[in-house]
């Protein structure tokens, strides 16, 4: 309840803060996109972790407003790098099971677009695989209406979520981000490997992009190379980082 009533006052109270971790080119080693991730900094309670509060924001129905929030941002920023005529990035943002259920969202998210000025292919939703999967008609019918809108999605924590084939299909997704638990002991563990593998596959059979996240050490980055998988995202290249800090990387890489 406690945290309940803290999180109400977060977004007013200006506690809210967006972090950007970089998406990579494996080709070439270019920044590419940009993952969004909200930070929330309370006076006592300290750096809370989303993994601890979305959970009770979505229980309490404060996903809506944070999340609105989180993509105006988002977008905001996405349109002002876009601006400074550094190398192009498109800006990825997490959904909630809460928001992506909710009727109203394309309209919501062509809003904020709009107002904004940001062409909507430089913005891709992220949805997570057991989301997806929990409804998949569902899933579909909301990805056609976005797709309509010229808004991307991807698939996050691909592989946990038990995907079949005859729906990944039919999901209107252009990119699959293979889930972090599967590429950390990929030097060393086989299921761990056959399993990057048959994603990447996978991926190329339907004409999905890959971006392999948790991304640490030199040994996994050369494995997914060879592997041919597109993208990487991991505290090998960086954390993510506050705008300011991302943007410096970004002058650096251009
Ligand atoms: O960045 P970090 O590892 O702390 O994120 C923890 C979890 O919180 C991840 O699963 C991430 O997807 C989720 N998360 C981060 N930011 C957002 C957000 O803006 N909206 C939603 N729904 N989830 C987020
Ligand atoms: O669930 P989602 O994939 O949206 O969340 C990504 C989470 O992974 C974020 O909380 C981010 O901080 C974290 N993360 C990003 N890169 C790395 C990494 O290289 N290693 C680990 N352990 N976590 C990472
Ligand atoms: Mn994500
Ligand atoms: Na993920």
């Amino acid at each position: 309840l406690q945290l309940v009533s803290a999180l109400r006052q977060a977004l007013n109270l200006g506690q809210f803060e967006i972090h950007y971790q970089p998406q990579v080119s494996i080709a070439d080693g270019r920044i590419i996109g940009a993952e969004a991730l909200l930070r929330w900094r309370h006076p006592e309670l300290g750096t809370v972790s989303p993994a601890e509060f979305i959970p009770v924001a979505e229980d309490s129905g404060l996903i809506l407003p944070i999340g609105e929030w989180v993509l105006r941002c988002a977008v905001r920023q996405a349109k002002a790098w876009l601006e400074t005529g550094l190398a192009p990035l498109i800006m990825a943002v997490n959904l909630s099971v809460v928001q992506f259920r909710h009727p109203d969202l394309p309209k919501l998210v062509t809003r904020i677009l709009d107002e904004e000025g940001l062409p909507p292919e430089y913005l891709e939703l992220e949805l997570t695989e057991g989301v997806a999967m929990q409804n998949p008609q569902g899933a579909i019918d909301v990805m056609n209406n976005l797709h309509e809108c010229g808004i991307r999605m991807s698939i996050d924590d691909f592989g946990t979520g038990y995907s079949s084939l005859s729906y990944l299909k039919k999901f209107k997704v252009y990119k699959l981000k293979i889930d972090q638990s599967f590429v950390r002991d990929i030097s060393t563990d086989p299921e761990d490997k056959a399993i990057v593998i048959a994603v990447i596959s996978l991926a190329r059979s339907l004409g999905l992009k890959t971006i392999a996240e948790g991304v640490e050490t030199a040994e996994q980055l050369a494995f997914l190379r060879n592997q041919g998988c597109n993208e990487m995202q991991g505290y090998l290249f960086s954390k993510p980082l506050p705008a300011e800090q991302f943007e410096a990387l970004l002058k650096r890489d251009t």
